[in-house]
């Protein structure tokens, strides 16, 4: 029998699915589904995570689309970064030319995969024309005191030369990063960071991090995980700021969550960048030479030294030590410790390491014994030697000792502000002119956009090279002034890049805002879990953002995330650089394609095996086998030719057929709905294998055999789309399956009828009996058509008209 090639349809239909405007998305919009992957970064090819990626939110869009919604499933380049320059220094060419040299390989990939995009409305944001839109809204940030200049001391990556967010340094746990402990590699380049003071545009993302905390809570359709990231890298903690009395000094102030261990504090810790260390450092020398230790050692572990100073317990009055600890971060709460070594173990252990006395003033509520002084008690508890609290439990503690003279109420968060800036040139300036008069000056919006000079390759940054381009005259007061030659991050343009997409050729502003008030939110996005934190969080503070700045009225971007797992080959990450891949051609696209929807739930990880890449491939090939054999009968039965006969009458036993059609049609609709295309293809595998088993047992009862081809083909469009076509074709359907209409089980289709009033079918619904059976007048015989045979048909007619002569038809001749 034939063979399914896809390689040889697939030019075909895309061709016809263009023609078609298949994929277009509709202007008059009822019922807005925005389907939405993670757009690529033009690193040069598509890679197996791409195709994963791409796959699912394909077989959601086009799931969707057939069931009737209007469908916005758009594509675009994540296009600027520094892998473009690196690139381009390598083959001696230009950033420009290297990504759009990508983009174009890129797209072809794409279109042989068959996905279905709406590239009417590709965009590319290193085009002059998204990457305005960028320094637009900058300014706007900066009208709006979402923009800070500050000197900061940042995170410098010696090999890249530039300047890293705080989410771009990669240690092992998030709290290290965020501390920039030392430790801390580029995300990029592996390179270790180190630290640097510069003047620095800031967004202020921390203005918005109560907002974003419990905004997560109500992201029912997101992984937990990725809230918990996100909760985890906001980190937010109740406490308290507790006032120690440092004498001539002053006082100093230190945050706790533990505020019931008070009375247990024996000692006071500062990080060696607080305000009073300095000033110390100035009379002792001891201090001093501490601060010059932890500078030059990336592993200050639980060192510190004592000061000369002394802290009066603002409780018990008593006077306790003050000590210069590294291990108390600059940037987290005050930069001072209580320290409590009777309940914490990081205290502990400073405490056993300074032979300082460990107090115990929390014990278990049920009266089980501690390890103190040996081993700190962690939990909540009673308080015990604590004055006139004693008894209380931990969290009635909390709560009364606020009211103490010494105590405040305080919040700390871990996130910091958003660092924009980078000296690299493939970003999108940053839309300031520095006059010596006015200072730094936003660029007026009939300036922009601020186009990237042309380029040239230096050591340091291209920009700050380009004299001409530079040198400029200050918009407000005409003196000569000079750009701002930095760049920026490049998740400024994939924060907002799903609102583009949805008036990509808008010329007023970044997105129109009705259209986004229509289309809001994404329905389902779908990307890797890197960017649990990065790349969602700065989405989530964008949306937020401009629903401040009243350019939109939802406040978050995406209703459904969905994180795709890795594809694993011999148990690595399936990548070029583990130089395990696999091109995605390799075994045909649509194979593949097939292969990684029916590997395993999107979320998880699997192993590519050649043994399952053959089973996706052989089940494509017993589709086709099965249609193409139901074709090849019907020709030679028209050529009235020796063929396999069928049976226009049904025999009781093809209810069995009837109702194992409709459990299908249930059961797969019910697993496209829950993203497991896996088990869509399970329950295809077996279909196939059922009307296969159907066919061959006795002439096949042609109308409800022909239902369950044209059944399988539609339930197949989703998640392979070339061959569905074909088949389409094959079972002589008018127009596309991808625009076919989602199947229903006969019973909806019969309610839907008479809930219409539409009793009657159309002549289409009986086209395949007509194709064997002699009907002299087609148009004169009114059929209905309907489930569980005799019975739903009889009552259709029935409730049509009951003296209709055709009743008795039915229940005479079946469905003739
Ligand atoms: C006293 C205390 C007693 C604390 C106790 C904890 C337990 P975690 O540990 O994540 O809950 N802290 C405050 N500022 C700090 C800084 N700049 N650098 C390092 N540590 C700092 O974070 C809260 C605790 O971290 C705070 O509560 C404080 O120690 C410490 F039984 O205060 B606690
Ligand atoms: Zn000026």
């Amino acid at each position: 029998s034939r063979r399914y090639d896809h390689a040889r349809v697939a030019e075909y239909w895309q061709h016809v699915w263009e023609r078609e405007g298949v994929y277009e998305t509709p202007d008059d919009v009822a019922n807005p589904t925005y389907v939405l992957g993670m757009f690529p970064y033009t690193s040069g090819s598509l890679h197996m995570g791409h195709i994963r990626n791409y796959a699912i939110t394909d077989a959601h869009a086009r799931y969707r689309r057939m069931a009737g919604d209007d469908v916005l499933h758009p594509m675009g380049w994540d296009a600027f970064g520094l892998p473009a320059e690196n690139a381009a220094y390598e083959r001696d060419t230009d950033p420009e030319s290297w990504t759009r040299a990508c983009i174009e390989r890129m797209r072809d990939d794409l279109e042989e995969m068959g996905f279905g995009y709406d590239w009417a409305r590709e965009i590319t944001t290193c085009d002059p024309e998204y990457y305005r839109w960028n320094q637009w809204l900058f300014t706007r940030f900066l009208d709006n005191d979402l923009v800070e200049y500050d000197s900061a001391t940042v995170n410098w990556c010696p090999d890249c030369e530039t300047v890293l967010a705080d989410a771009q340094v990669e240690t092992d746990d998030y709290e290290g990063a965020h501390a920039h402990a030392a430790g801390g590699v580029c995300w990029r380049c592996g390179t270790p960071v180190e630290r640097r003071d510069l003047d620095q545009w800031f967004f202020t993302i921390t203005d918005y991090a109560d907002e974003l905390y419990d905004g997560l809570d109500e992201l029912e359709g997101w992984p937990e995980g990725v809230r918990d990231s996100q909760r985890n890298w906001i980190g937010r903690q109740a406490g308290a700021r507790v006032a120690f009395d440092v004498g001539e000094h002053g006082a100093v102030s230190a945050f706790t969550t533990r505020l019931d261990t008070v009375y247990g504090a024996t000692y006071l810790a500062l990080a060696p960048g607080h305000d009073l260390v300095s000033d110390l450092a100035e009379t002792d020398a001891d201090v001093a030479a501490y601060l010059e230790a932890v500078a030059s050692t990336d592993d200050a572990g639980l060192s510190g030294v004592e000061t000369a100073v002394t802290a009066t317990h603002p409780f018990t009055g008593e006077e306790i030590p003050v000590y210069v600890a590294a291990y108390v971060l600059d940037d987290v709460g005050t930069g001072a410790v209580m320290g409590v070594p009777g309940h914490n173990d990081r205290d502990h252990a400073f405490a056993d390491e300074h032979d300082l006395p460990v107090e115990q003033v929390v014990e278990p509520v049920d009266g089980s014994p501690t390890n103190l002084p040996d081993d700190p008690y962690t939990e909540d508890g009673m308080l015990t030697d604590s004055g006139e609290y004693d008894g209380l439990a931990s969290t009635a503690a909390r709560d009364r000792l606020l009211d103490h003279e010494a105590v405040e109420e305080a919040t700390t968060y871990r996130l910091r502000d958003w660092l924009i800036p980078r000296q690299r040139y493939w970003g999108t300036p940053i839309p300031i002119v520095h006059c010596p008069e006015c200072g730094p000056v936003p660029v007026p919006d009939a300036d922009l956009p601020v186009e990237l000079p042309e380029y040239v390759q230096t050591t340091g940054n291209p920009l700050d090279a380009a004299e001409e381009w530079k040198h400029v005259d200050c918009p407000d007061c005409g003196a000569d002034a000079e750009r701002e030659t930095d760049t920026m991050d490049t998740f400024v343009d994939s924060s907002w890049y799903f609102l583009r997409f949805l008036s990509p050729h808008f010329e007023d502003a970044p997105f129109e805002q009705e259209t986004a008030d229509e289309w809001l939110p994404v329905d389902v996005y779908v990307g890797g879990e890197e960017h649990a934190v990065l790349h969602l969080l700065y989405l989530r503070f964008f949306t937020r953002a401009l629903a401040d700045l009243g350019l939109l009225d939802r406040r978050e971007p995406v209703e459904r995330l969905i994180n795709q797992g890795t594809v694993l080959h011999s148990g690595k990450k399936m990548s070029k650089s583990a130089g395990n891949a696999v091109a995605p051609h390799e075994y045909g696209a649509e194979t593949t394609r097939l292969f990684v929807l029916s590997a395993a739930h999107p979320a998880q990880d699997f192993e590519w095996t050649v043994k399952d890449v053959s089973t996706a491939y052989d089940f494509q090939q017993d589709c086709y086998e099965l249609v193409s054999e139901f074709a090849d009968q019907r020709s030679r039965r028209r050529r009235s030719q020796a063929a396999r006969a069928v049976r226009t009458e049904s025999e009781p036993h093809d209810a069995y057929l009837e109702r194992e059609i409709d459990r299908t049609i249930a059961a797969v609709t019910e697993e496209y709905d829950r993203f497991r295309f896996h088990r869509v293809v399970g329950e295809l595998q077996r279909f196939v294998r059922l009307l296969r088993r159907y066919a061959e047992y006795e002439p096949p009862y042609l109308f409800a055999y022909s239902r369950g081809l044209r059944v399988l083909t539609t339930l197949l469009a989703p998640i392979a789309p070339y061959l569905a076509e074909e088949l389409w074709h094959l079972l002589e359907e008018d127009g596309l399956v991808a625009e076919a209409d989602w199947p229903e089980s006969l019973r909806d289709v019969a309610d839907h009828r008479i809930e219409r009033g539409l009793v009657r079918t159309t002549l289409a619904d009986v086209r395949d009996i007509t194709d064997v059976v002699d009907i002299a007048d087609p148009e004169a015989i009114e059929v209905v058509v309907a489930a569980d045979w005799k019975y739903e048909a009889y009552r259709l007619a029935q409730a049509a008209d009951p003296d209709d002569a055709i009743v008795g038809e039915i229940m005479g001749t079946e469905s003739i």
